[in-house]
């Protein structure tokens, strides 16, 4: 007992017999990966050779850091963070004023969230390697990022929702994503009791077009009962059409939702056949909100461009018959998960003792027999015994999140017990079972949520890590870990830290996205407009306070290097532009007292740092990555006058000045 997780007790275990609790724990024994003599068979599984690829893309969410992480796997390496919702001083984005705009919301500069689940787009439901979308939880929001550039391209903020947990789950042509508020607020939103919760409080389902880059919208909106609404997942091949979304607090309770949202024995899975939205919609069923959200992109100059939009549609469920279906699920439901074929949605009831697996065609022949046991709100509720297919007996204690191999199997989290147990998709017998170190929250088969995994690596996301890594202060490592599951028995083969709390993954072999990265910009089509493509057009330009100043940067100068004229009380923006045109030398740039981070400029491409003086004086900026033997030379000093001062603005290179 003494490795169990002791904040698994503290989350759940107040509504358990905490004698119960850690039944499965604690079957590593201490934690030891493996038995000793398979040590060097795990390492020889995830060693990849210097100068070696791994085999796997993995896209970690970053969580609470707001970014993406892009590990290889089976080597559990760290190659990239992608910042997305979070300011990144690193490369500058969300500080230099080509990326400021991406962080713009309807609340205003949000430089931060709290993201939970990369997904990648996807092709007749097999993960395609355009994109990667991930969602911002707190300030709701939808990112999407480009993977052939691996930056953030596009965010799209979500009107009339209150917590965008759960999103952003795909359709299997990447037509739209979801994003499902996981609080229920008063829509539109006002001043207000929270005690008039049950009649004013509201939740939605958002669905989100995304197959047209640099024009993500919400498609629609469907006005749901006032529960919280936590994940999703699309159906696929005969579900295909269909939305499931888990919803926990169908109690409608407003306060210590650990007891009051905990009471009922099932809560709901709503299913949503969205192509009916489509048809309602059309017919003109549903209204226009009025609302005020941001759309944010990259436009074709490399700038981004923030624009408010001020409507969306909703429909109600009583606007459309046929658009939702509550699945009676137990209870309290986090994930809701459904497998290759598209036949079976499983559903991980936190507090169940069973994992619960629903039958698409079970559930449209009670549609169609109108076999249901009451209506909620107006949405026909379907009664248990006619929708499941089977219940996984001895699934582990919470049970929150499934992932499928593609061999017949699935595998759910059992976040309380602290364990992966594998079962067997039709018969629903548990096959095998590994323990997890510690409290087990999503876990990843490469396009195991997807009609075709990769089924030979898993990887536990874990939300505990306790005694697993050298200890490191009051705040320990994150940490995931790596399990080969291309046998009959699972085998733990590795344990990664992660950047941020590890929500949840994707992952996709790396030949598919591997060719197809853009190496650097063609500075011939560079059209930001304050771009330099040649040294002989470097200059610096006054428009009343404001200084522009045109400089290039190449192996191992800028040009100019030596300013001068700048006055306290103006406003300089230096607009670089590298000139380079070679794949891996980008330029950095930064300036003594600058309130914002480094530029860090790729190849063919013009970034701007703003910098305001604050005092006369002279001024060094220099290069922050080390680019060539004369790195450290690469630098310039900038001199400013105090203000009102006469000086003429003056620059120059090698000794040769200019003016205007
Ligand atoms: Cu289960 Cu936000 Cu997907 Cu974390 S969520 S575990
Ligand atoms: Cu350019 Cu260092």
């Amino acid at each position: 007992m003494s490795r169990m997780s002791s904040r698994g007790l503290y989350l759940l275990g107040g509504l358990l017999a905490v004698g119960t609790v850690g039944t499965y724990a604690c079957q590593g024994g201490g934690g030891a990966a493996v038995g000793a003599g398979d040590l060097a068979a795990a390492a020889q599984a995830v060693y990849v050779a210097p100068g070696s690829y791994d085999e796997f893309y993995a896209f970690m969410s970053g969580g609470f850091s707001g970014n993406l992480t892009v590990m290889g796997l089976p080597s559990g390496r760290l190659l990239k963070t992608v910042p997305v919702f979070s300011q990144y001083p690193e490369n500058g984005w969300g500080y230099n004023e080509e990326t400021k705009a991406m962080l713009e919301t309807s609340h205003g500069f949000v430089p931060w969230d709290d993201a939970h689940h990369p997904e990648l787009s996807m092709t007749d439901g097999v993960p395609d390697g355009r994109w990667i979308f991930i969602n911002g939880n707190n300030t709701p929001r939808v990112a999407r990022v480009d993977l052939t550039t691996f930056e953030t391209t596009e965010i799209v903020e979500i009107p009339n929702s209150a917590g965008n947990h759960g999103s952003p789950f795909i359709t299997p042509n990447s037509d739209y994503l979801v994003a499902s508020t996981r609080f229920s607020v008063p829509i539109p939103n006002r001043d207000i009791s929270i005690e008039e919760y049950k009649e004013n409080f509201k939740g939605t389902l958002s669905f989100i077009r995304v197959d047209r880059p640099g024009q993500m919208d919400v498609a629609f909106q469907i006005l749901m009962p006032g529960f919280n609404y936590d994940l999703a997942h699309a159906g696929k091949g005969p579900s295909d059409g269909w939305m499931f979304f888990t919803s926990y607090n169908t109690e409608e309770e407003h306060t210590l939702l650990e007891i009051n949202a905990s009471r009922k024995d099932k809560d709901f899975v709503a299913a949503v056949d969205y192509r009916r939205a489509e048809e309602c919609i059309a017919s003109g069923a549903g209204s226009t909100a009025a609302v005020r959200y941001r759309h944010n992109y990259i436009d074709a100059r490399h700038i981004a461009v923030s624009e408010e939009k001020t409507s969306v549609r909703v429909i109600e469920p009583t606007d459309c018959s046929d658009l939702v279906y509550f699945l009676p699920t137990p209870k309290s439901p986090h994930g809701v998960d459904v497998d290759p074929t598209g036949e079976y949605i499983v559903a991980g009831g936190k507090l169940a003792t069973v994992i619960p697996v629903h039958s698409f065609t079970k559930m449209i022949a009670a549609i169609q027999a109108e076999d249901f046991e009451t209506t909620v709100a107006g949405i026909p509720v379907l009664r248990y015994e006619s929708v499941i297919a089977g219940e996984v007996q001895n699934a582990g204690l919470g049970p929150l999140h499934t992932e499928f191999d593609g061999n017949g199997f699935a595998y759910t989290t059992a976040f309380i017990s602290s364990e992966i147990v594998k079962w067997q998709i039709g018969t629903w017998q548990v096959v095998d079972r590994i323990p997890v170190y510690y409290s087990v929250g999503h876990l990843m088969i490469p396009g195991g949520d997807s009609r075709r995994p990769w089924g030979k690596y898993m990887v536990a996301l874990n939300k505990i890590t306790k005694d697993r890594y050298l200890p490191t202060g009051p705040e320990l490592a994150h940490a995931a870990q790596l399990i080969d599951i291309s046998g009959d028995k699972m085998r733990l083969l590795l344990d990664f830290p992660t950047q941020g709390e590890p929500h949840y993954a994707q992952a996709i072999p790396a030949d598919i996205i591997q060719d197809k990265q853009v190496r650097f910009y063609d500075l011939a089509e560079n059209t930001n407009p304050y771009a330099t493509r040649s040294e002989a057009e470097t200059r610096v330009v006054r428009e009343g306070n404001r200084v522009h100043v045109y400089m290039t940067a190449i192996r191992s100068h800028f040009v100019p290097d030596n300013i001068e004229g700048v006055r306290v009380g103006d406003e300089v923006l230096f607009h670089v532009t590298n000139l380079e045109q070679d794949w891996d030398v980008p330029h950095g740039f930064a300036a003594l007292g600058a309130r914002t981070a480094e530029l860090l400029v790729m190849p063919g491409q013009t970034r701007t740092l703003r910098w305001v003086p604050e005092d006369p004086g002279i001024y060094p900026f220099y290069c922050t990555d080390f680019c060539s033997a004369l790195h450290q030379e690469m630098s310039g000093y900038v001199r400013v006058s105090p203000r009102g001062s006469s000086a003429q603005l003056r620059w120059g290179t090698g000794g040769t000045w200019h003016t205007n």
